[in-house]
C-alpha cells in the first residue's frame, strides 16, 4: 500500500441554475400570466471520513473536484434539476485546511462525519415569483448564484493513543511487532521505517490501546535532514509519547545526547507536541552488557522527572511492566 498524507486540492460547487422569464400561452387562454420555473440549485463539495481507507492516494492523482450546476429553470412553472453533490471519501483522521492561511477548517475526526467544503448556489426564482397585484407580466427572472471555489490542503493524522519517537534503529518497528500485531519492516540500517505503522496492543483481558510507529529523526530533521519531521502529524494526536532509545551500547550511542536531540526535535515541530506526557524507554536490554549506559541515562529521567523503562523487544524482558503502564497512565 502507498502511504499518502498530504495532498493539495482545487474544488468548486456548482452555480444554481436562472429562474425562467416565461408566459403561459395557450389556445382559449388569451393572458395567462408567467409561468418561468426556478433554477435548481447547484451541487455542492463535501468531504466524508470513513474508516475503510487510510492513505490519501486516490487525491494524489485527482486534485479537481467539481460539482454539477443547477439547471436553468422552465417554462409552464418547471423547476431546473439541482446539481449533484460531490462526495468524497476520506480516511478518518483527515483535516482540511486553507491552503493559503493554513487554518484548519474541518476537522474529520471520526467514522461518517462530513463537512460541505464549498457550498452549492441557490438557484434563481423564475418570474412566476414576481407576480403581483400591479405588476401583472414581469418579464424578469432572478440569476443563479454562482458556486464557490477554494484551495485546499488535506492531511491525514492518524489517530493513535501512542506514539513512538526516537533515533532511526533505536528498535522503535521491532517494539510495535512485539507488542502488537503489526508486522513493519525491521532493519538494522537506519531509515528501515518509511512510513507510520499503527498497532493495536492487546492486554490481556480485552483491554488495549493504539500505538503508532512513525519513522526514525535525526538531529536538524526540522531542516530536513533524513526524513524530515513531516511524519511527526501522525504523532500529534497521541495522548502520549513513547521515547525509544538504544541502551545496548553497540552503536556506541550516546543516550542522554540522543534523548535531548529527539526533544529539541519535537520542539522544533511544535510545542505541543514537545510537551505531550513522555516515557523514556532503554531499549535492547538483551544484549545490554555495560550498565553504565542505563544508569546514566535512568539518572537523567529521574532528575526531569521523567518516567524510566528498559526492556528488550527480543525476550520480552519489561514490556510486560511497560505495556501495563502504558494503559494505567491512558486509563486510570
Ligand atoms: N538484540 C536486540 N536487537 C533489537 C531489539 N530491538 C531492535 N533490535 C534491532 O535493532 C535494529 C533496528 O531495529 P528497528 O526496529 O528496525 O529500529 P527502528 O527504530 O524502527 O528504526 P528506523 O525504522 O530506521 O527508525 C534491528 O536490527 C533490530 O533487530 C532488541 O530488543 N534486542
Ligand atoms: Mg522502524
Amino acid at each position: 500500500m502507498v502511504f499518502v498524507d498530504y495532498a493539495r486540492l482545487f474544488v468548486k460547487s456548482g452555480n444554481g441554475g436562472s429562474g425562467c422569464v416565461s408566459f403561459r400561452r395557450e389556445k382559449y387562454i388569451p393572458r395567462g400570466g408567467p409561468d418561468g420555473g426556478d433554477g435548481g440549485k447547484g451541487g455542492s463539495v463535501i468531504f466524508r471520513a470513513t474508516t475503510r481507507l487510510n492513505t490519501l492516494l486516490a487525491q494524489r492523482y485527482k486534485k479537481i473536484y467539481k460539482a454539477k450546476n443547477g439547471e436553468h429553470g422552465k417554462g409552464r412553472n418547471m423547476h431546473g434539476k439541482d446539481g449533484a453533490d460531490t462526495i468524497i471519501e476520506v480516511p478518518a483522521g483527515t483535516v482540511i485546511k486553507d491552503a493559503e492561511s493554513e487554518e484548519m477548517l474541518f476537522d474529520l475526526h471520526s467514522e461518517g462525519a462530513e463537512c460541505t467544503v464549498v457550498r452549492g448556489g441557490r438557484g434563481g426564482k423564475g418570474n412566476a415569483h414576481f407576480k403581483g397585484p400591479v405588476r401583472q407580466t414581469p418579464r424578469f427572472a432572478q440569476d443563479g448564484e454562482p458556486g464557490e471555489e477554494a484551495n485546499i490542503i488535506i492531511e491525514l493524522k492518524l489517530i493513535a493513543d501512542v506514539g513512538l519517537a526516537g533515533l532511526p534503529n533505536a528498535g522503535k518497528s521491532t517494539f510495535i511487532a512485539s507488542v502488537s500485531a503489526a508486522k513493519p519492516k525491521i532493519g538494522e540500517y537506519p531509515f528501515t521505517t518509511l512510513t507510520p505503522n499503527l498497532g493495536v496492543v492487546t492486554l490481556s483481558d480485552y483491554r488495549s490501546f493504539t500505538i503508532v510507529d512513525i519513522p526514525g529523526i535525526i538531529e536538524n530533521a526540522h531542516k530536513g535532514a533524513g526524513l524530515g519531521l513531516t511524519f511527526l502529524r501522525h504523532a500529534e494526536r497521541t495522548r502520549l509519547l513513547l521515547h525509544l532509545i538504544d541502551i545496548s551500547g553497540f552503536e556506541r550511542v550516546d543516550t542522554i545526547n540522543a534523548c535531548e536531540t529527539i526533544n529539541n526535535e519535537l520542539a522544533k515541530y511544535s510545542r505541543e507536541l514537545a510537551g505531550k506526557p513522555q516515557i523514556i524507554v532503554g531499549t535492547k536490554l538483551d544484549i545490554a552488557d555495560d550498565a553504565t549506559h542505563i544508569e546514566s541515562l535512568g539518572d537523567y529521567c529521574a532528575q526531569k522527572g521523567l518516567p524510566f523503562f528498559s526492556v528488550s523487544s527480543v525476550t520480552g524482558d519489561g514490556v510486560k511492566e511497560l505495556i501495563n503502564y502504558i494503559y494505567k497512565r491512558l486509563y486510570d
